[in-house]
């Protein structure tokens, strides 16, 4: 078989994709006379800075304390509509608390939350739920049923994160099925461990870094935050036929608990709040999601519901394409494989390099129609916005009860302190084998798919202070091996054949 390695191009429209952003966002707070839900500046910074490692900026306008109340509420004649659209003209609706409040209302580009006490879910019943978004311009953090009626700094930084990520266009899952509907064949839920992520109830109130390994997912020296979103790059888990040698591809790791390592288990591994010993589920594929990677500002779709504009839909990460150029199509589809935008697409990805089918790249935010159609960008728009809204109503974020529950499973692992935590210079590497494909040939893609096969390689293309996970294999490094950047290598899996011989 011929073997091909296709290697990045440097495109125009993928750089206007990856632009670095500002976001605007107006917070206020209610305060009672005992406690106040004001966000402290370290909250605050926290959250600034995770955005900054990105490039980013957060433009955080922190501005009114508002009078307390217990409950935001629903339309007691419609529970199952938006909470964000309801105005009783009282401040126990956010339509009220809008229109009172949100000075910034009315100028494009600017988002909108509330630090609350608590609020009424679908069923108008008060929600012990840590927050909501309804995925477009507006956000709320209710912590009023944690710890001291306002949770931890680390509740509310973590919580910011998570709640503006929906606002970005994040779910709790990723790309995969987390809904309420627990009965659909690939339900994976909203504990995925693999995504290593705030927007995953794994990871939201317990910190990402921290419970990575406390879980046994990573070792001591791998990079995570404890409040980021994910990077995309943890490789995918089969839970019909896990290697618990090779585990997480960090580190070896006992997926069904029975204090053996077998080199394939089948257990489900989402689970939930109880953990995934001993637990029950659908058996999928359960995948990481490159979430910095696909950022979509709800405040642009709103602008492209409004304008018709389809520069706004730009902005929102979509892409026009004309779907009878095959060419454009298959560039399209080879560049978002080499940036591992979407790692999760890779199949349908390598067949749209091929084929040159367009309906292949919709899932990644890729559109046929004719973009100066005004009132189609319109349409297409609202129906963006209102099935996120829908997605984030029929999910309430995690609870203080399942956050307390999910602590004590995982032994104690604890919340972190809050800090401003600073930015990787490194990655985490996985090192091993290029990717190859029948048919497609070898590639590198940046993720698990082992971007690099030999070690002198892989130091190369990864900056100073990474860490390079060995897959177990013999690396003939025939031009000699001269380490000379700072990095850390190991070889944390036996995979049942030996560790790693460097030659
Ligand atoms: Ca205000
Ligand atoms: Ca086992
Ligand atoms: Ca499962
Ligand atoms: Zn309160
Ligand atoms: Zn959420």
């Amino acid at each position: 078989m011929k073997t091909k390695i296709i290697t990045a191009m440097v495109c125009c429209f993928f750089c206007r994709m990856t632009h670095a952003t500002t976001f605007n966002v107006e917070i206020d707070y209610m305060v009672s006379t005992g406690h106040t839900h004001k966000p402290s500046t370290a909250v605050i910074n926290a959250v600034k800075a995770a955005f900054a490692c990105q490039g980013h900026t957060l433009n955080i306008d922190l501005d009114d304390a508002i009078p307390h109340i217990n409950t935001l509420v629903r339309n007691p004649n419609s529970c199952t509509s938006s909470l964000f659209g309801y105005d009783n003209n009282t401040n126990t609706s956010f339509g009220q608390i809008r229109q009172t409040y949100f000075d910034h209302d009315g100028q494009a580009g600017w988002f909108y939350g509330v630090f609350v006490h608590r609020y009424e879910n679908t069923s108008c019943v008060t929600s012990g739920s840590s927050g909501l978004s309804n995925g477009g311009q507006f956000f709320i953090v209710s912590l009023g049923g944690f710890s001291g009626l306002t949770g931890t700094p680390f509740d509310n930084a973590a919580t910011l994160m998570h709640e503006f990520g929906h606002n970005l266009g994040l779910s709790h899952c990723g790309t995969q099925t987390c809904g309420n509907d627990t009965t659909v064949s690939d339900y994976v839920g909203p504990y995925v461990p693999n995504m290593p992520s705030t927007m995953a109830y794994q990871y939201q109130l317990a910190g990402v870094e921290t419970n990575m390994e406390c879980q046994g997912l990573s070792l001591p020296m791998s990079l995570y935050k404890e409040i980021d979103y994910s990077h995309g790059i943890m490789c995918s888990q089969n839970e019909d036929a896990l290697n618990e040698r090779i585990g997480s591809y960090m580190t070896e790791l006992d997926w069904d608990c029975d204090g053996i390592l077998e080199t394939s288990v089948a257990q489900n591994i989402n689970s939930a709040a109880s953990g995934w010993c001993g637990a029950g589920g659908n058996r999928t594929n359960v995948r990481d999601y490159n979430e910095w990677a696909n950022l979509s500002p709800g405040v642009s779709l709103l602008a492209a519901s409004q304008t018709g504009d389809y520069k706004d839909l730009l902005e929102a990460d979509y892409l026009f394409i004309d779907s009878t150029n095959q060419d454009e199509i298959r560039s399209i589809a080879q560049e978002f494989i080499t940036t591992n935008k979407r790692p999760e697409m890779l199949n349908p990805l390598l067949q749209a390099a091929q084929s040159g089918d367009a309906d292949l790249l919709a899932p990644a935010k890729v559109l046929t129609f004719d973009r100066n159609d005004q009132d189609q960008v319109k349409s297409f728009a609202t129906q963006i916005l209102e099935e996120r809204r829908v997605q984030n109503d029929e999910q309430p974020c995690i609870s203080a009860e399942d956050s307390q529950q999910q602590r004590i499973q995982q032994g104690g692992c604890g919340q972190p302190t809050l800090t401003t935590e600073s930015c990787f210079g490194g990655s985490n590497v996985y090192v091993g084998d290029l990717a190859c494909i029948p048919l497609f040939g070898c590639f590198s893609v940046g993720t698990c798919f082992f971007p690099k096969d030999t070690i002198a390689g892989a130091q190369a293309a990864y900056s100073s202070n990474s860490r390079f996970y060995l897959k177990p294999k013999t690396y003939d490094e025939t031009n000699g091996l001269l380490l000379n950047k700072a990095g850390i290598w190991t070889c944390g899996r036996s995979d049942g054949t030996g560790s790693a011989l460097i030659k």
